[in-house]
């Protein structure tokens, strides 16, 4: 024993068994850091073949145990974790929900939704996974929780979700899942002419009623002399609203952004295109250049980008927690908000109570406590036009469904999803 050299440190975390398989070293303090290796290997699973269609990623090339139910940590044959379940952002919330014959089955998180394919990340990399010949990837989000049968990668159900993010697109039809099980929400805009507040005030929307914390993240504060102007106009749209301001290229970035990362965290990036969302990812994630997420240029003359990234995937943060990247969106309508407003503008919401009229719409009714606010000179207008603005919005995208006496109500919310 004793004259044995340990000497993993120096070789490929994917396939510490074989000497000088490539330069990425082994990690052995910090299991969540592991990842595809340059070869394109994780954990001992032979990258598929471009040209090859894409069957069930074969199995590991490790004996992998399975997980044992109590614990949610992994182990492979000598017995070493290879990624606990909890790095990977399991959570004792979701292991009440697994029924007594479920505690067999591999837990893994949706990594990318196809039209017709799906793959997953499980605790020894990612899986293709085996869908039903009615299943609808619609119904699932990257970030979603499944239960799969280990041998064959066959998708047995989703876990209910504890946050998601979803957005009506035009022309209705159900709404379109974003991403779930998100505990953070980097609301991506750069330093330059493309920032706009009433666009962020959406997003903002969007990740209060998620149930996410959200943090707007202004790219390109290298580009500027100074990014203090741009934080000034975005602080304000939100109480205690988080901004940071980064160059997205910059490993500085990762420091930036830690105290929202970490094992078991999960983020996802939305905002517009070329905002620098992928660049940010690839950053976070230190992807080497031939495992990168494809970025693109802006056009100059108005700032915008190109829709570069055109589908939602989960990756490894290089030091712990994981990451989703989204394709811009070009304009996000508001629906089915009922607590996400009332956050973004908690100041008119705090003084609803006191109007005289409980369905007050702040315009021009007697005894309107927020028109008092407005004429007092303690709350600006503008937020209030704006405020009605959304609402307006909200009202007129989302369905009503009849109550049980027949009145009107919006979609029924529970806590699950
Ligand atoms: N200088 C500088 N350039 C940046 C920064 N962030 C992004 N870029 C550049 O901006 C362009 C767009 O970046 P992407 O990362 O592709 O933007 P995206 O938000 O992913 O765009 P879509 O995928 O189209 O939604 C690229 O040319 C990046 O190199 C930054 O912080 N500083
Ligand atoms: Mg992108
Ligand atoms: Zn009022």
């Amino acid at each position: 024993m004793g004259d044995q050299v340990d000497d993993r440190q120096s070789r490929c975390h994917a396939r510490p068994d074989v000497p000088q398989h490539c330069a990425r070293p082994f990690v052995a303090a910090d299991p969540t850091a592991r990842r595809a290796c340059i070869a394109g290997w994780w954990l001992g699973v032979q990258p598929r073949q471009k040209g090859r269609g894409n069957g069930p990623a074969p199995q590991a090339g490790l004996a992998l145990a399975r997980a044992d139910a109590q614990s949610g940590r992994v182990t492979d044959a000598t017995d070493q974790t290879v990624l606990s379940l909890a790095a990977l952002g399991w959570t004792e919330a979701l292991g009440d929900q697994l029924g007594p014959d479920e505690t067999g089955l591999d837990r893994m998180r949706v990594a990318t939704v196809h039209r017709a394919r799906m793959t997953a990340m499980s605790a020894q990399g990612p899986v293709r996974l085996l869908l039903a010949p009615q299943a609808n990837t619609a119904d699932y989000a990257v970030g979603d929780w499944v239960l799969v049968e280990p041998e064959t990668h066959r998708l047995i159900r989703r876990l209910d979700r504890n946050t998601v993010l979803q957005r009506r697109t035009e022309g209705g039809g159900a709404p379109q899942l974003i991403a779930a099980n998100v505990d953070t929400l980097f609301i991506v805009t750069s330093c330059n002419d493309d920032l706009n507040p009433a666009r962020l005030e959406r997003y903002l929307a969007l990740a209060n009623e998620a149930g996410t914390t959200p943090v707007i993240v202004l790219t390109k504060a290298d580009q500027v002399e100074d990014p203090q102007p741009f934080v000034d106009r975005v602080t304000g749209l939100q109480r205690d609203l988080q901004v940071v301001t980064l160059n997205a290229k910059a490993p500085e970035a990762v420091e930036v952004l830690a105290p929202w990362c970490g094992p078991g965290q999960t983020v996802a990036l939305v905002g517009s295109s070329g905002v620098g969302k992928s660049s940010l990812l690839n950053t976070l994630a230190d992807k080497a250049p031939d495992e990168a997420q494809a970025t693109g240029d802006i056009r100059e003359s108005d700032a915008k980008g190109r829709h570069t990234t055109t589908s939602r995937s989960l990756h490894a943060i290089a030091g712990g927690g994981w990451v989703i990247d989204t394709p811009g969106i070009r304009t996000l309508h508001v629906s089915d908000l009922s607590v996400g407003l009332d956050v973004l503008f908690a100041e008119i919401a705090e003084l609803a109570p006191d109007c005289r009229f409980r369905d007050c719409t702040h315009a021009h009714e007697p005894g309107c406590a927020v028109l008092a606010a407005v004429a007092a000179g303690t709350l600006d207008q503008a937020r209030v036009d704006r405020w009605r603005k959304l609402w307006e919005e909200n009202r007129t995208n989302t369905p009503v469904t009849s109550g049980p006496r027949g009145n009107k109500t919006t979609l029924a919310r529970g806590k699950r999803y």
